[in-house]
C-alpha cells in the first residue's frame, strides 16, 4: 500500500511516527512521512499553499496517518478537514489521540489509542482485504454516527523486537519557510532526540503518563520497558554513520537514570567504546546516584535535565509526585561534583493556581540553596486534558472554558501564562525571571540580592494585594519574549551548524 504519515509535532525527530513508518515498511508498504514542524510556534495554523502541497503529496495514498500533541491538535484538525474530500481512510494516532479520543473522533473517523505498531498493521491488512475495521483493538471507529470503541491490546513486551526507527530521509518531507520540501540532513540540526524505553511508573498529576498507566492498568504489570543497551548502541551507531553532521544524541526518556545501575554502566561502557559522541539525558532527584552520574559523564554525557517541578509539599499534595526536598539537594550535590564536565538544568513548574504564596517563596529558597552553577528552566503549568490535575481544576471551577487550561499558549509566553492564571502574579513573575543561568551571584537576569530584596515580606504582601507594578513589568516581559521568539530565535536558527554546536556546548555553562 501507499501510506502517507503526517506529523504535526514541533520537531522532526518524532520517534512515534518514525516507528510506525518502520513497522509499515517491514511489511513492504511504501511510506512517506511529512513533518509539519513549526518549531517557533506550536499553535500556529498552516497556510493555504502548505495545505495544497499536503493534498498533492497524499492524494495517491491508500491510507493516511496523522498525529499530534494536545497543543498541535487544532492544526491536525485543519489538515484532516482538508484531506477528507480525498476519500482516503485517515487515522489519527499519537499522544493526544490516546489521551483524548473523545475529542479526536469528532473530527476523524478512525482514531488509534495507545501503542500503534500492531494496530496499524491490522488496519492495513483489513483495508487491503476490504474487511471491516470495527473490531481492531486500539481503534475507535465512527460509522453512521455510531462510535465503536475497541479496548487497547497489551503493551509490547519486548521493545527490541521493533525495527529501528525510520531515518530513511529520502522518503521524508519537511515544512520549511511555509513550503514543504524534501527532508535533508541539515533539518536534523545536528541532533537526534532518542528514546531508549517507554513508560514511567510515577504518574504525576499533570503528566500524560498518568493516563497511560490507567489505560494499560491490568494489561501489564509494569508499564516501564527498556530497550537493551545492545539495541540502542546499534541504532545510535547506525545513525552516527548515516548522518555526518550529528553533534550529539539527546536521550529523551522521561527518566533515563531510572534504569538499574548495572544497565547504565553497560550502556555507558559500550557508548564510550563504540559511539564516542557527546549526549544529553533526563533524570530525576529520586534516581540520581553518584555511580550513575559518574558512568554517564565518563561516557560523554555533557548535559542532564533534572525535574524538580515543585517543593516537597506541592509535589506530594498537588502533583502526587513522591519526592522530597532532601532528595533534590542530594541529587544537586552529586551532579555538582561533575560541574567541569556536566551542564545541569533544573526544571520547575510555575503558575500553579493551587500554590500558596509561601509555596512559591519556598521554591525560590530551595533554588537558592542548590549548588551553582546551573541552568534554571521555569515552565508554566498547562492543564493537559484528562490528567488528574485537569479534572481537579475543572471540578474546582478553575477551568471553565478550554482556554483556561493554558494549552493554547506557547510555553515561552510567560506573561500570558501569568496573566491567565491571575494568582500570586508577583511571585510567579519573580520565579519566571529567575530562568536562565544561575551563578553564586545571580539567577537569569536577576542578581541574588535583588531576589532577596523583592522577597521582603511587606513587599510581597503589597504587590500581591496590588498587582499594578507586576502587570506593568509583564508588558515588558511579553515584549522581550516576542523579540526573542520572532527575531533572535529565527536568526539563531539560520546560523551555521558549526556555530550552533559551539554555542550549545557553552550556553548552559556559566
Ligand atoms: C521527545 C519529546 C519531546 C521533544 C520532541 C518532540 C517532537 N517530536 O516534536 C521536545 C523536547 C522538543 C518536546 C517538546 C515538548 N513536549 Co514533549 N515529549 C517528548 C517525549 C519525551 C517523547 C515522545 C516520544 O517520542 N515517545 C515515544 C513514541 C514511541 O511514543 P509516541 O510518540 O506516543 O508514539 C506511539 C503512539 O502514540 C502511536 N502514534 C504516534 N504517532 C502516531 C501516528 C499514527 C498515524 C498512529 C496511528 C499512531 C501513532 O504509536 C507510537 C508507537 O507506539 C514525550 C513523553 C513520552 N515519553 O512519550 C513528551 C510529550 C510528548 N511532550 C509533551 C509536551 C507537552 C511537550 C511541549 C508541548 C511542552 C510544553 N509544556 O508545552 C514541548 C513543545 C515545545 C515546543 N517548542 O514546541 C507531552 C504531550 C502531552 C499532550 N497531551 O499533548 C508529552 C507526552 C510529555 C508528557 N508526559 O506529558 N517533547
Amino acid at each position: 500500500m501507499n501510506i502517507t504519515l503526517i506529523s504535526t509535532a514541533t520537531y522532526p525527530s518524532d520517534q512515534g511516527i518514525r516507528t510506525i513508518s518502520s513497522v509499515l515498511k517491514s511489511q513492504k508498504h511504501k511510506v512517506k512521512i511529512i513533518f509539519l514542524a513549526f518549531t517557533e510556534n506550536y499553535s500556529k495554523f498552516y497556510p493555504q499553499q502548505v495545505l495544497n502541497q499536503i493534498i498533492n503529496l497524499s492524494k495517491n495514498s491508500d491510507l493516511i496517518g496523522i498525529n499530534s500533541f494536545a497543543s498541535t491538535a487544532p492544526r491536525a484538525i485543519q489538515v484532516i478537514n482538508k484531506l477528507k474530500p480525498l476519500n482516503i481512510p485517515i487515522v489519527w494516532g499519537g499522544i493526544h489521540a490516546t489521551i483524548s479520543p473523545e475529542q479526536c473522533i469528532n473530527h476523524c473517523d478512525i482514531v488509534c489509542v495507545g501503542e500503534a505498531e500492531e494496530t496499524i498493521i491490522e488496519l492495513t491488512q483489513a483495508i487491503q482485504k476490504n474487511k471491516s475495521i470495527n473490531k481492531i483493538p486500539n481503534l475507535w471507529v465512527k460509522q453512521n454516527n455510531k462510535i465503536i470503541k475497541n479496548p487497547v491490546r497489551p503493551l509490547i513486551d519486548n521493545l527490541d523486537s521493533l525495527p529501528p526507527v525510520d531515518y530513511d530521509i529520502q522518503d521524508h518531507y519537511i515544512l520549511e519557510k511555509n513550503k514543504i520540501t524534501k527532508f535533508k540532513e541539515q533539518h536534523l540540526d545536528g541532533q537526534i532526540f532518542f528514546l531508549t524505553g517507554r513508560g514511567c511508573p510515577y504518574g504525576c498529576a499533570y503528566c500524560s503518563n498518568d493516563q497511560l498507566n490507567k489505560l494499560y492498568e491490568g494489561k501489564r504489570k509494569q508499564i516501564l520497558r527498556w530497550h537493551s543497551p545492545d539495541y540502542i548502541i546499534n541504532e545510535i551507531i547506525n545513525l552516527k554513520k548515516r548522518f555526518k553532521t550529528l553533534s550529539y544524541f539527546d536521550i529523551r526518556d522521561d527518566t533515563f537514570s531510572m534504569r538499574p545501575t548495572e544497565q547504565i554502566k553497560q550502556f555507558c561502557k559500550q557508548y564510550k567504546e563504540k559511539v564516542n559522541m557527546r549526549f544529553k539525558c533526563l533524570t530525576d532527584p529520586h534516581t540520581v546516584s553518584n555511580e550513575k552520574i559518574k558512568a554517564l559523564v565518563d561516557a560523554g554525557c555533557t548535559d542532564v535535565i533534572i525535574g524538580i517541578q515543585g517543593i516537597e509539599k506541592v509535589n506530594k499534595e498537588i502533583y502526587h509526585r513522591n519526592q522530597t526536598d532532601a532528595q533534590v539537594l542530594n541529587a544537586a550535590k552529586i551532579v555538582n561534583k561533575y560541574k567541569d564536565k556536566l551542564a545541569v538544568m533544573y526544571d520547575v513548574i510555575t503558575t500553579n493556581p493551587y500554590e500558596k504564596p509561601e509555596d512559591i517563596i519556598n521554591m525560590i529558597r530551595l533554588l537558592q540553596e542548590i549548588p551553582k552553577p546551573y541552568f534554571l528552566s521555569v515552565n508554566n503549568l498547562v492543564f493537559f486534558t484528562s490528567t488528574p490535575l485537569y479534572c481537579k481544576a475543572k471540578e474546582d471551577g478553575i477551568i471553565k472554558k478550554h482556554e483556561d487550561s493554558a494549552s493554547n499558549l506557547n510555553y515561552w509566553d510567560r506573561a500570558s501564562h501569568i496573566r491567565l492564571k491571575n494568582k500570586n502574579m508577583y511571585l510567579n513573575l519573580i520565579l519566571n525571571l529567575m530562568r536562565g543561568s544561575a551563578t553564586n551571584s545571580r539567577f537569569g537576569p536577576m542578581p541574588n540580592k535583588l531576589i532577596n530584596y523583592l522577597l521582603k515580606p511587606q513587599r510581597i504582601q503589597r504587590n500581591l494585594r496590588n498587582p499594578t507594578l507586576t502587570k506593568t513589568v509583564l508588558i515588558a516581559v511579553g515584549f522581550s519574549d516576542n523579540i526573542r521568539e520572532k527575531i533572535l530565535k529565527p536568526t539563531y536558527r539560520a546560523l551555521p551548524l558549526s556555530f550552533k554546536t559551539w554555542y550549545d556546548k557553552i550556553r548552559y555553562r556559566v
